[in-house]
Formats: structure tokens, sequence, C-alpha cells
């Protein structure tokens, strides 16, 4: 049973040849570098993107989780509180600028995030507390593990721009983009970003 679905996965796979990239990602010392976001952009055309349904971002020990949230343009969010004390999430990025004021629990609607581009949150009462939200317009983005591993399944063949961010970059600072061609085989693929400090 399980072999024919494999059987048949792969033969969808091979009908409209895509491939996955696997990336390792490390800073600037050598290191895996978790939290890094890669967004493949096709070349010369839009790709089409649905909103990704259900994303959280917890507080919990006065602290987000995750830290590091992509989703595509036209996502919502919504940021459950687990701590006794209460919090006031806001951002003051171009791409999104938004207040939940002094809150305990689950406010009632989530934020829309529906523009492409970074968002950096904080809480207003908990200086030390910092998550980013990352907006995709391209349908193809992971983010690294604990290990530097990120994967970006079912790339369907063509030409691409690979773009890495890391929250310890300097804002508005992104390396340059690499140019990648996907066919039908895996791509392995290693980078590294300039980040001295994980924040
Ligand atoms: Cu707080």
């Amino acid at each position: 049973m399980r072999l024919a679905l494999l059987a048949a996965a792969l033969a969808a796979a091979g009908a409209a040849e895509a491939a996955a990239i696997d990336l390792s990602l490390v800073d600037a010392s050598g290191k895996p570098l978790p939290d890094a976001v890669a967004l493949l952009e096709p070349v010369g055309a839009k790709a089409a993107v649905t909103p990704v349904a259900d994303v959280e971002i917890a507080q919990a020990k006065r602290r987000f989780h995750p830290r590091v949230t992509v989703v595509t343009v036209g996502s919502k969010i919504s940021f459950p509180n687990f701590d006794a004390v209460r919090h006031h999430v806001y951002s003051f990025s171009a791409i999104k600028t938004f207040e939940l004021k002094l809150y305990a629990g689950v406010p009632a609607e989530p934020v829309l995030f529906d523009k492409p581009g970074v968002a950096v949150l904080g809480c207003n009462i908990h200086d030390t507390m910092a998550a980013w939200v990352v907006v995709s317009d391209t349908p193809w983005y992971a983010r690294s593990a604990d290990t530097g591993k990120a994967r970006i399944d079912n790339v369907p063949a063509g030409s691409y721009q690979l773009h890495l961010w890391h929250p310890g970059l300097a804002p508005g600072v992104e390396p340059p983009p690499v140019a990648l061609t996907v066919g039908s085989a895996d791509i392995e693929r290693s980078a590294q970003i300039a980040v001295s400090a994980q924040p």
C-alpha cells in the first residue's frame, strides 16, 4: 500500500517535473544557522500564493514562539498569550503596523499580513521579546532548523532567484540573491549568511 502510494507520488512528481532544494545555512563563523529564511522567487513570472491557515505566534515565558515565522501574503496570524502576565504586541514595520494592546488569553481577531517583506514584532512591556514575520510572495520558502538545514519541496522546473534572510542581519540588508535552475533532480546548496551574533 505504502509502495503504491510512493509510486503514485513519484509518477505525479515526474509528470510535473519538480524538485526539492536542500539548503545548509551557516553563520559568519561557519556554525549552523537556525531561523534563517529562504525564499525562491521565479524569474520573469509571479507565482500565485494561497494564504497559510491557522498560524500562531504564541507568547510563553515572556518569549515569542516561534521567533521567526514565514507566511504567504494574505495569511492571518493569531497571538495567543499563555503567560499569566499580559503582553502588548506591536509592529512598527512598513509592511504591517499593528498593536494588540495589553491582553491576556487569545485576542479576538488574528492579524492579517497582506504585503511582502519583514515585520519586526516586539512587546511594549517586555523589551527583550522579539519576533519576526517574513511575508512571502512566493509559495516556495523554508525556515532553517537548529541544524541550519532548510528544505523547499516541490519546486517546479524553471529559473529562480534564491533570497536568504536572517534576523541577525541589519534591517534592509540581504545577501545577494543566488540564481538557481531547477530541473527534475533535487538540488543541494550550502550558503553562508554574514551574521556574527545570532540573536
Ligand atoms: Cu510582553
